[in-house]
């Protein structure tokens, strides 16, 4: 007899990793399986093609690293020596272990620790807030990533939307700061293409040679951590040149006279002190801004990474104001636009008040489990893979490995943070729940269904909290326990969002898919007008806000190692999928100063710890500057150490942001 046929389907859905683009996606689907994954023209942006990486996700969902059951520890902590549960009894083991905590040592001693791994509205801050919220858990401050920039766009312009990413192709000149589109971004490479040919200019202030920087009028290098001063030079000459538009100020701002003042020591020659890019630069930047409009300037997270990361970003975002760049097609500044979403979505049925439990700060994590006090007796890991992402590594695993706490994690895959746990519960793959993704860079808005069945016995983040709700007792009349009513509270309000996306399959923001700012788009500031030195920001900051810290590097440790996102992975998702061995980018001066050739095993470290890996030479960098990427699982490095051994839990001038590009270093051959 011949075997039946497969049943073979096209299903569409979206992309809600963390990134800007947030990609309209088609899944081919043979026999309930995943087995191929492309872009549609849905988004505009997304234009029928996605990046290599996630076209891998077949390999993600069904390879061996991918967590199918859940499991209990059976060997010694963080051996990876695990036993197969049931279900039942994997959460009756979770609720057991959360009602001991909260009875024996108070609801603070339970730590929850999630970020970005979706950015789906349903898979965080939903069931999982209200578990932790009735339990009476420590709060997690979720400052890896964007909390210093999100601090300086809420203070100057309570966040507007910002140009629309096809609309780049309008601008006569852009400015790409730490910002690195053709691997954290990919979608808006060709608008800019589109902008060049047509005759606009393009910016690049990044330590690294990027692709686009190759293809830039100007590429400013500055050392990790100093735009600051390349911001302040730019607005001082602005106003000391007769540039400053004052007219928009007297209109539209705040602050004007005080951020003139704190400009005024920033000459060319003292920002080219401190952010070793050459005077003459300094001055052709910003005379090249002052004389382009539509001019735009493309903020990205590269530069909030250290310690004057909300002051450098609050400066850069400044500049459009000050020289009066807003009110044009393709003019005016493009940072996340994920804010766009609140005025429309309404939560109020899916929050509820967080009670006044104390708030640890997620980049000391190695701290708040080695030191706090009431001692953290149970964490709860999700939609995270701290072990491989937070800073001060060595610190983070001395803290996974205490034998009192007990940990959950609640996983996708077999990450390096899943082999430190106690408990593993199995999670679907955004293809295999439904979701609400919203997209931050391009102005989108989806609500996926499921498009192939969970493989092994993986279960979505909603019905796994909602679960241990109700195993503890802590439910309550009215609480919403599905992915489809928790969706249709979330867009209860908005009949326009509910009847684009049933009409077109995807919906836009109150303020248009392509809003110009100071036309269609505002500060949601109180005032609607632009705070240049926003008081709060101002006491926040340590030495005021737009005030410098100098270098971290000394003698011992003098080069600056940054780890920016590669083209490979999405922070450390799809990690599993690297399978060469990470290398160091080494300038080549740097290299041969220490006796050190491309394909050597070099030592990387610091107070802090160390890493082993191999050098490649690399003339893109700036000297002094070595980068290894962001997101590298233990198993890519040959000590099993990353980037994050050396990087310091210190923070930011803004938002307790992390400070990943403090990191100094020296580099010693091995071999
Ligand atoms: N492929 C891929 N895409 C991603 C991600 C990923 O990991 N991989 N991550 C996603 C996430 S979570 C985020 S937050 C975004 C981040 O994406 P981006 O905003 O592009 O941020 P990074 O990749 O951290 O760094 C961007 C650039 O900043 C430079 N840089 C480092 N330090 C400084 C500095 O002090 N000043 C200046 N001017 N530049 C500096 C780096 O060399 C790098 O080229 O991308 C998202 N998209
Ligand atoms: N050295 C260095 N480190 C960095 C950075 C850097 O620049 N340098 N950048 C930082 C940045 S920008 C960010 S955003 C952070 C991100 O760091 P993390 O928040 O740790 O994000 P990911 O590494 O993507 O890991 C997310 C995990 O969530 C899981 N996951 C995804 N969806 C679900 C779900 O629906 N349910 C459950 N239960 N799990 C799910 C995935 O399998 C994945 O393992 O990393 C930071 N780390
Ligand atoms: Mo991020």
């Amino acid at each position: 007899m011949a075997e039946p046929l497969p049943v073979s389907e096209t299903r569409t859905s979206s992309c809600p990793l963390d990134c800007p683009d947030a990609c309209s996606l088609e899944a081919r689907v043979v026999d309930g399986r995943v087995v191929k994954l492309d872009g549609t023209r849905l988004n505009p942006v997304t234009q029928g093609y996605i990046c290599a990486k996630v076209r891998r996700m077949p390999e993600l969902l069904y390879g061996p690293d991918r967590l199918l059951y859940p499991a209990r520890r059976v060997g010694p902590k963080g051996s990876g020596e695990f036993a197969r549960i049931s279900w039942e009894e994997a959460l009756d083991l979770a609720a057991e272990k959360l009602r001991e905590a909260r009875d024996r040592w108070g609801g603070e001693s339970v730590l929850p620790f999630c970020y970005g791994g979706s950015n789906g509205l349903l898979s965080q801050d939903t069931t999982d807030a209200r578990l932790f919220h009735r339990l009476g858990a420590s709060r997690l401050a979720r400052t890896v990533c964007a909390a210093p920039t999100g601090r300086a766009a809420a203070g100057l312009y309570g966040k507007m939307a910002g140009v629309a990413l096809p609309d780049f192709r309008h601008a006569r000149l852009i400015v790409l700061w730490g910002v690195n589109p053709s691997a954290s971004g990919i979608h808006v490479v060709p608008f800019i293409q589109e902008a060049q040919r047509a005759g606009a200019r393009l910016v690049v202030i990044d330590p690294r040679r990027t692709p686009l920087a190759k293809k830039a009028d100007l590429h400013l290098a500055p050392r990790p951590g100093s735009d600051l001063a390349i911001a302040m030079a730019a607005i001082r000459w602005l106003f000391e040149e007769g540039q400053a538009d004052l007219g928009f100020l007297a209109a539209h701002a705040t602050g004007v006279e005080e951020l003139r003042r704190r400009a005024l020591p920033w000459t060319f020659e003292r920002a080219a002190e401190a952010s070793g890019v050459p005077a003459e630069d300094l001055e052709r930047f910003v005379r090249l801004y002052a004389d382009s409009s539509p001019a735009l300037i493309r903020a990205g997270w590269g530069f909030e990474r250290n310690r004057n990361g909300g002051s450098s970003v609050a400066a850069a975002l400044a500049l459009p104001a000050v020289a009066g760049k807003f009110g044009v097609r393709g003019g005016g500044y493009t940072l996340s636009n994920s804010a766009v979403w609140t005025s429309s979505l309404d939560r109020a049925e899916v929050d509820e008040p967080a009670p006044p439990t104390r708030t640890v700060n997620m980049n000391r994590l190695g701290e708040t489990l080695l030191e706090a006090d009431p001692a953290v007796r149970l964490l709860f890991v999700y939609n995270c893979n701290p072990a491989a992402t937070m800073p001060n590594q060595e610190k983070v695993r001395r803290g996974l490995a205490r034998e009192d706490l007990f940990t959950v994690v609640f996983e996708q895959a077999w990450t390096d943070t899943a082999r430190w746990a106690d408990l593993v519960l199995p999670a679907t793959h955004f293809l295999e729940h439904s979701e609400l993704v919203k997209g931050y860079g391009s102005y989108v808005f989806y609500r996926n269904q499921p498009v192939a069945p969970p493989a092994g016995e993986a279960r979505p983040n909603v019905e796994v909290f909602a679960g241990l709700i109700r195993r503890l007792g802590l439910s309550r009349p009215g609480d919403l326990e599905t992915e489809e009513a928790l969706a249709d509270a979330l867009l209860s309000r908005s009949e326009r969002m509910r009847g684009e996306l049933e009409r077109d399959g995807v919906a836009g923001p109150d303020c248009g898919t392509a809003p110009v700012q100071f036309v269609d788009a505002f500060p949601m500031t109180p005032d609607r007008k632009v705070h240049l030195v926003p008081e709060a920001l101002d006491r926040e900051a340590p030495l005021g806000l737009y005030g410098f810290q100098a270098d971290p590097g000394s003698e011992r440790f003098p080069l600056a190692l940054i780890s920016p996102s590669t083209s490979r992975t999405i922070s450390s998702t799809l990690g599993q999928l690297v399978r060469e061995p990470a290398t160091l980018e080494v300038h080549p001066r740097d290299a041969e100063a220490r006796g050190i050739a491309g394909g050597d095993v070099v030592r990387v470290w610091n107070d802090l710890g160390e890493t082993r890996v191999a050098v490649r030479l690399n003339p893109d960098l700036r000297p002094g500057v070595v980068s290894l990427p962001k997101g590298l699982w233990s198993r890519s490095t040959l000590s099993g150490t990353t980037a994050n051994a050396l990087a310091p839990d210190t923070l930011a001038d803004l938002g307790g942001g992390a400070c990943f590009n403090d990191a100094r270093v020296e580099i010693d051959k091995i071999s």
